[in-house]
């Protein structure tokens, strides 16, 4: 019988004790403007998770939430240069490098999901996938939700159209976003999500818009006092990555990462959804009064103020006509 002691005086014990982990094959960095608690960041998480399992270690994606890598106009620029690898960025912010991926922001577009996500997992998403492709980047096929948009206002309750007359409003960097704002008559202000709710706080703008989702994990009710119900438009976030970072991922490795990511994007929106059909509750009981508007009556002011025609002009009607295909006709 072999003592045991002399079997364990046998193995290098220390050496294996010692060895470091080995490095994953593919370390990559996903950034993004959210708190880590945002539906986006714990489903993101999930497919990390599952991505890591799936890959057997070799592919390790580390999250960088709530900008902490920079801006979203930062951030960019590093997805862009290879700096960072994965980035979820809204279309509307992503058109300062495709200008067809702003589209889906066009005010009162989409009259509900049951139209967002047939055209944006369809043609619509398809065109301005293709165009994404053009510029360096690489968009997962599905998309991610951020909402419906509302605005808040510190300052008072926003019911029609004249109420935003002058109204300093902070919008993302966007030409379609400044431009749906100055149709209605406001003076839209433009600031990364990174520094909005101190813009808030000492009122370099009154108001802004965002979807309850990101009202309430932001915690932008501390420093606004009014909701208006507005839906004034859709807004969603494309899973970019840096194209070089991606093919140098070989083809199965890919596949696993589109696969769970696209699988989390479905549960986030589902996520998503609940979330703004449900939050007004808690919301109201932090201090945010609702105000009930008509969209038709700020419909019928972009209308006048020729947004519609003008941007029909700037994505052109071949994109135009993709939009109108999914929603019916904007004229
Ligand atoms: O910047 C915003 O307002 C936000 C969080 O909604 C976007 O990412 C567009």
């Amino acid at each position: 019988m072999i003592r045991r002691r002399t079997l364990l005086a046998g193995l290098p014990l220390v050496a294996i004790a010692t060895r470091p982990a080995r490095a994953a094959e593919f370390s990559y960095k996903f950034a993004n403007n959210l708190p880590a608690t945002h539906p986006l960041n714990t489903r993101a998480a999930e497919a990390i998770a599952r991505i890591k399992e799936a890959s057997g270690g070799r592919v390790d994606i580390q999250v960088f939430p709530n900008n902490q890598l920079g801006s979203d106009t930062d951030t960019l620029s590093q997805l862009r240069s290879g700096a960072v690898e994965f980035f979820t960025l809204s279309g509307l912010i992503l058109s300062t490098l495709v200008p067809v991926a702003s589209i889906n922001g066009v005010g009162f577009a989409f009259k509900d999901y049951g139209q967002v996500w047939p055209a944006m997992d369809g043609a619509l998403g398809a065109h301005v996938r293709a165009e994404i492709a053009k510029r360096g980047l690489y968009a997962m096929a599905k998309q991610w939700d951020n909402g419906y948009r509302q605005i808040t206002s510190a300052t008072k309750p926003v019911k029609a159209p004249a109420d935003l007359d002058g109204f300093k409003i902070r919008v993302p960097p966007s030409p379609l976003w400044t431009s749906m704002f100055k149709a209605l008559g406001a003076a839209p202000v433009t600031i990364n999500f990174n520094e909005t709710y101190s813009a808030l706080q000492t009122r370099i703008a009154d108001g802004q818009e965002n979807p309850l989702a990101v009202i309430d994990v932001a915690k932008l009710y501390e420093v606004q006092k009014y909701l208006s119900v507005t839906n004034h438009m859709w807004d969603g976030f494309w899973f970019l990555a840096n194209r070089r970072a991606w093919d140098a991922l070989p083809e199965n490795l890919r596949a696993i990462v589109e696969r769970e990511l696209n699988a989390s994007a479905l549960q986030q929106r589902a996520d998503v959804a609940t979330l703004n059909a449900t939050l007004s509750g808690s919301l109201k009981s932090r201090g945010l009064e609702f105000v009930e508007t008509d969209p038709n009556a700020f419909r019928a002011a972009l209308k006048k103020a020729g947004f519609y025609a003008e941007w029909r002009e700037k994505f052109g009607p071949e994109a135009w006509g993709v939009l109108e295909g999914a929603v019916g006709s904007l004229a």
